[in-house]
């Protein structure tokens, strides 16, 4: 039988920074010794070093993440991707997939998409590009595997570089067949690769992968797990030797890989990942999958957390992925895919004008160094403040439609976004699902002590508005309901009402108190989205 190339048969098992292989342009120049982080970036930051600008990575780097809403925490608050369904076999199976559905590593099982031909693919992307001129990458990710549909994946790009060449190209793959196609990647420009990797021990991996589709035929078990893993060492490390940034996302089993995810992110730091994103299991038994059968469950938002945290000082984490859709459109956390089904294709007039896409993203880096400004003024406020506590930290909800302002209702938010909020910070370290508590003008009762459930570790939350009803609830669960920061960017709010707080703690008007858990919303999200057939 013949097997993948074991990854020890590069030249040289060394591995170096983004930035150094930019400047030295090609592998057969990779020098014979030294090693560290892929990301000349920063290590081990608490989400993507992305957000202080080029001044903690090459320029030549920045220039690829800044308007990634992936690879840019800050970028997310701003721009958005869109997903084309072209993709739809795969060559392996994961325990937390039904084909039935989108792919897990990249969509909300549960929901279907509409797959298309590449023409119709690049005909939707174009039409998309002029509506929301702040979208700024194209990924292929599913439903099924990028790579396992390399001419339908190809064929896309290569038409759409030809009719909007700003548009950044993206693919997402399990990696089993990564090391045939860097070259094809390369030659179209892809400059980010996301490659779902789950273990870096096949005696982990036999328990997420029952077969690989491997040389015409099936493979399984350990020997399954061994291949996979070899060849998903390879692609990275190719394509760190050629430049292009990669994106690890990693799907955390709890009792399967939760604490081995630690060594899988050292062993992706070593081969120049740029990115880790360590990502909630999604199962419930009626996905059909075998973790939903056999009643594996998903991590809570601390275990999340915990193990996000035990991987700092090692690559970047992401912490911003809303594990999207195959035919997802809009910011991450949006959904607007039903805007622009193929039967409204039809009837739109497309005109493609690039000048029109720069002005208005001109404007959007306005208001992005604003938010930098307004969050450099309240840190610095923050850090002279009176306090009780200086390593204090707390976690707030916050709720926004984009922009990176607080301004949206409470009852009209569908996700949460989670800031980490200390005197020496405001972080974004995740976001909340939630099923919308307002329903046709009316606040339903029911919903409430789900949406309170999802934010029970915050102790406040930021909103625009908020009923009476759901104010008493969250105060009554320890939750601050906050409306006073309407139309502030994030950042300053969260760090000013910190202040806030810590200064009612020292005259003793409040006590502090440790928050509880909260859970991660399982299930697809289908608000105003067809569900399965
Ligand atoms: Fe799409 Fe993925 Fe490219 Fe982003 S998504 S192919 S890198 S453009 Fe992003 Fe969605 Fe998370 Fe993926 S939020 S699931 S990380
Ligand atoms: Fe499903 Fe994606 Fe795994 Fe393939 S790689 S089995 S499509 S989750």
């Amino acid at each position: 039988m013949q097997t993948s190339a074991p990854s020890d048969s590069l030249p040289a098992k060394t591995y170096i920074g983004i930035g150094q292989i930019k400047s030295l342009g090609a592998a057969a120049e990779l020098p014979s010794t030294g090693g560290g982080c892929g990301t000349s970036g920063g290590e081990g930051k608490a989400s993507c070093g992305t957000s202080d600008g080029p001044d903690d990575m090459p320029q030549e780097v920045w220039d690829k993440v800044k308007n990634h809403p992936c690879y840019s925490e800050e970028a997310h608050h701003h721009y958005a991707r869109m997903h084309v369904a072209v993709a739809p076999a795969c060559n392996i199976q994961c325990n937390y997939c039904n084909r039935k559905y989108d792919c897990s590593n990249e969509s909300r099982p549960g929901v279907v998409s509409q797959k298309l031909t590449p023409e119709q693919a690049v005909k939707k992307v174009v039409a998309v590009a002029s509506e929301i001129p702040q979208m700024t990458v194209l990924g292929v990710a599913g439903p099924g595997d990028a790579l396992a549909n390399p001419a339908k994946t190809f064929d896309t790009f290569r038409m759409l570089q030809e009719q909007a060449p700003d548009i950044k190209l993206c693919l997402s793959t399990n990696g089993l067949a990564l090391p045939d196609q860097v070259d094809e990647i390369c030659k179209y420009n892809v400059d980010h690769v996301t490659i779902t990797i789950n273990m870096v021990d096949p005696a982990v991996g036999e328990k997420i992968y029952p077969w690989i589709f491997w040389n015409h035929k099936r493979v399984t078990g350990y020997e399954a797990a061994k291949i996979l893993h070899e060849r998903q060492m390879l692609g990275l490390e190719m394509l760190t030797a050629r430049g292009v940034l990669t994106k690890i996302n990693s799907v955390l089993i709890p009792g399967i890989n939760d604490e081995h995810l630690i060594e899988v992110n050292r062993e992706v730091k070593k081969r120049g990942a740029f990115l880790h994103n360590i990502m909630p299991l999604i199962s419930e038994a009626e996905h059909g999958t075998v973790f939903g059968l056999t009643g594996q469950r998903g991590p809570t938002a601390s275990e999340l957390k915990a193990v996000q945290d035990a991987c700092m000082g090692g690559a970047n984490l992401m912490r911003h992925c809303r594990q999207c859709r195959a035919d997802a459109v809009g910011l991450l956390g949006e959904d607007r895919s039903e805007e622009f089904t193929l039967d409204k294709l039809e009837q739109m007039e497309v005109v493609y004008d690039l000048d029109k896409r720069k002005s208005y993203q001109d404007k959007v880096e306005l208001e992005r160094q604003a938010q930098q400004a307004a969050k450099h003024e309240a840190l610095v406020a923050a850090a002279n403040a009176v306090g009780v506590d200086d390593d204090m930290k707390v976690l707030v909800a916050v709720a926004t439609k984009g922009g990176g302002r607080v301004n949206e209702h409470f009852g009209h938010v569908s996700e949460f976004q989670v800031f980490e909020v200390s005197a020496a910070q405001a972080q974004f370290v995740g976001h909340r699902r939630v099923d919308l508590y307002c329903q046709g003008g009316h606040g339903d009762d029911e919903q409430l002590p789900s949406v309170v459930n999802a934010i029970n570790d915050c102790h406040a939350v930021l909103v625009a508005k908020i009923g009476a009803c759901p104010r008493d609830e969250l105060l009554a669960a320890g939750v601050e309901p906050v409306d006073q920061y309407v139309g502030e960017f994030i950042e300053k709010a969260a760090l000013e009402w910190f202040n806030d707080y810590r200064s009612r703690i020292a005259s003793g008007a409040i006590t502090h108190q440790v928050r509880g858990d909260a859970q991660i919303r399982q299930g697809a999200f289908t608000g105003g989205l067809a569900e399965a057939a």
